[in-house]
């Protein structure tokens, strides 16, 4: 009885872990993270090892890919990641060879990526960005396990995410996803203190398109205790305009309050990405995630990483929500986006 409790109340918190595991003895889950020693790599890492990715009895091997700069501060989040003395972590495996980082995993975070520096132009920043998205996605097809999950965290995310899918061509196109779903607990958040519900009181927010500016957070389908959002929040001028412009620029003012980017809370979000992944979404809850667009759903043209509503089985076989009833007030805001990452994948690619 008190097993179906703990159940019961982690589904509503939107949590697979095993109440009781099946098996202790289930072998380690080997984890890639790019971009180990940054900002938000090294929270991950701390939170993988704390067991907030694949639950508190999974083993996991923590294998950390940075540049040769950022080879000491590597060294020093693994001294730390010791003294932690986490009962999750199998085993830690530094390195600078993505050859060596990306061996067997089973599940790869890309979080380092190039960021934009003085004077760049956008095309600059995703040419160089489209260079080590295609060195690590053929590294991954080299060597990574066939069914390993991608999440790509580093910007323009999507984008680097639709790159290294195609210089991965062992692996299918359905096992690279973007993280969007900071973009989701954002938006959740702000709902939860407009109406004074819990955060897991509030269900479906979906992320339509770009994990930029243009994103389109969608409250038409989204429930505050089971009841519309938009009637419970009863306020669609605060929410056709100024809770989509903070939810998309929500980024910037992180940087202006606290004078560097998010970290925690992308890092909390990529747990909650990869967690869904692994152990499935719970029957009913989205999960917006960017995935690879195939032509037929939403209108949304073929071959870009789109974030769409998804719902995941165990194992990581996603399928987009069908039949979300679409107004023409989103229809626009998801074919701008989609423009956008038409226009950085033909940046990007020439395609
Ligand atoms: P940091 O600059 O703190 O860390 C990036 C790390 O990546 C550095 O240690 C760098 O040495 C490493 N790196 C760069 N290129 C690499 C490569 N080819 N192989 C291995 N390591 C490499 O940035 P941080 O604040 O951690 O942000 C990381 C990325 O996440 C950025 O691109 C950022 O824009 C993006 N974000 C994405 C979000 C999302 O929701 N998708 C939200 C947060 C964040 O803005």
């Amino acid at each position: 009885m008190e097993n179906n409790l703990l159940v019961s109340r982690l589904q509503q918190l939107g949590r697979h872990f095993p109440a009781v595991p099946k098996n202790l003895e289930q072998p380690a889950v080997r984890v890639a993270v790019t971009g180990a020693a940054g900002q938000i790599g090294s929270f991950l890492c701390n939170f993988i090892a704390q067991g907030r990715m694949f639950g508190p009895y999974q083993k996991v091997i923590l294998q950390l890919i940075e540049l040769p700069a950022a080879e000491k501060v590597l060294k020093g989040l693994v001294m730390e990641l010791k003294d932690g003395a986490y009962t999750c972590v199998a085993d830690i495996i530094p390195t600078t060879d993505p050859m060596v980082g990306f061996k067997d995993a089973d599940v790869a975070v890309l979080v380092g990526a190039r960021p934009r520096g003085p004077g760049m132009e956008r095309s600059d920043l995703l040419q160089a960005n489209a260079k080590i998205f295609q060195a690590q996605g053929a590294a991954i097809d080299q060597v990574a396990k066939k069914t390993v999950k991608v999440c790509v965290v580093g910007n323009p995310a999507n984008t680097n995410a639709l790159i290294c899918s195609q210089y991965a061509p062992s692996i299918p196109k359905q096992n690279f996803t973007a993280l969007t779903r900071l973009d989701q607990s954002r938006a959740i958040s702000q709902i939860a203190d407009r109406t004074g519900a819990q955060v897991e009181d509030v269900n479906n927010i979906i992320i339509w398109g770009n994990h930029s500016a243009t994103q389109y957070p969608d409250t038409f389908n989204a429930t505050v205790r089971g009841q519309p959002a938009r009637q419970v929040v009863n306020d669609d001028k605060w929410l056709d305009g100024p809770f989509l412009s903070k939810v998309q620029k929500r980024g910037a003012e992180i940087i202006s309050v606290m004078g560097k980017s998010s970290a925690a809370s992308a890092a909390a979000a990529a747990c909650d990405h990869v967690h869904d992944l692994w152990f499935g979404t719970v029957p009913g809850k989205y999960a917006s995630m960017a995935v690879i667009s195939d032509g037929n759903t939403y209108g949304i043209p073929e071959g870009i990483m789109y974030s769409f509503p998804c719902e995941i089985l165990p194992g990581g076989a996603w399928s987009i929500v069908q039949n979300v009833p679409i107004n023409e007030f989103s229809r626009a805001k998801m074919d701008k986006t989609a423009k956008e990452l038409l226009d950085e994948r033909k940046m990007a690619l020439g395609i």
